[in-house]
């Protein structure tokens, strides 16, 4: 178990080890912030374990576990379960993982979870790979991006974990961004006030993975909402709410030209993303109308 320690100010010390320009440092503090401090944490192996710390020092001030990258959802379920056997029915167990550890490894736990509809809040920050072991492909990786494993490219599309997610049929799911962080923390709100499983999934770009300068993570965040390579939406009752409709919908050459991890794109790549994210927003927009 973490060390709990008195910060001055906030939920998460100054100082973190994160590179220069890391969301996911943005994101721990707003959702510590918005959850406040009746809350445990669970944190699997990846970047985010630099909250967790090394050792019996954390950098945050709530209680929590590192756990493995397999069963984070397995892991807080039982935590929830014990605390609810207690009579405890106000702590709320919140899981901060990757994509590697969301998508990929501890999908089946995530699974399991949304079956059984614990009662947790799950956070994926997604830096679209294996960061924390040096920028391998995940299956949130997307098309065409280069990664250590995917060094021409990824050739095929990301996995749709928020489609994945309304197929347990969840009492409240949504999508966020950095680039919008009062909706971030809008949404971090309203899965604190609902019951039952939970799930957010943030895009957190990654300026060492992803190639850009640290001070360009916003803008790069903002450019995935603008062109539809993040869509923002909201999953309740079994209704989807978009977020608003991308500006620069199918066109994600600015967005592309950002980063190096796309240097290897083309014409025809930037085409076939272009027409992927036309398509799947459109196909958003036609379920949000249901
Ligand atoms: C079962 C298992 N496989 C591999 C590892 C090694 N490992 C530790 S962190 C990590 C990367 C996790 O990636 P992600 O969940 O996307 O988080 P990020 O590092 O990108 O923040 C890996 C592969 C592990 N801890 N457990
Ligand atoms: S590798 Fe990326 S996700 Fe990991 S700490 Fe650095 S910027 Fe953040
Ligand atoms: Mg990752």
């Amino acid at each position: 178990m973490l060390t709990y320690q008195v910060q001055p100010k906030g939920a998460v010390s100054p100082g973190i080890n994160t590179c220069q320009g890391c969301m996911i440092d943005v994101i721990f503090r707003n959702v510590l912030d918005v959850m406040g401090p009746d809350t445990v944490l669970v944190i699997p192996p990846g970047c985010a374990a630099q909250f967790s710390g090394c050792g019996p020092e954390a950098s945050v001030t709530v209680p929590g576990i590192q756990g493995n990258l397999e069963n984070s959802a397995a892991i807080a379920s039982g935590i929830a379960n014990g605390f609810r056997h207690q009579g405890n029915d106000h702590t709320q167990v919140v899981v901060i993982a990757g994509d590697g550890g969301t998508v990929d490894i501890g999908l089946q736990s995530l699974s399991g979870a949304m079956e059984r509809n614990e009662d947790i809040i799950y956070i994926c920050y997604d830096n679209e790979a294996y960061m924390n072991t040096g920028v391998q492909g995940s299956s949130s990786t997307p098309f065409a991006a280069s990664t250590t494993t995917t060094p021409a490219g990824k050739p095929v599309n990301a996995k749709d974990l928020i489609s994945i997610v309304m197929a347990h049929r969840v009492p409240y799911a949504a999508t966020a961004s950095v680039a919008d962080i009062f909706d971030l923390r809008r949404k971090v709100q309203k899965a604190k006030e609902t019951k039952g499983c939970r799930v957010i999934h943030i895009m957190s770009p990654c300026p060492t993975g992803w190639g850009y300068p640290s001070a360009k993570t916003v803008e790069v965040a903002r450019e995935a909402v603008r062109c539809g390579a993040w869509v923002l939406m909201e999953y309740e009752n079994g209704a989807i709410k978009l977020g608003r409709k991308p500006e620069e919908l199918g066109q994600p050459q600015k967005y592309f030209a950002l980063q190096k991890r796309f240097c290897g794109a083309g014409e025809e790549e930037i085409a076939k993303m272009g027409a992927f994210l036309t398509e799947r927003y459109e196909y958003l927009e036609k379920l949000a109308q249901l």
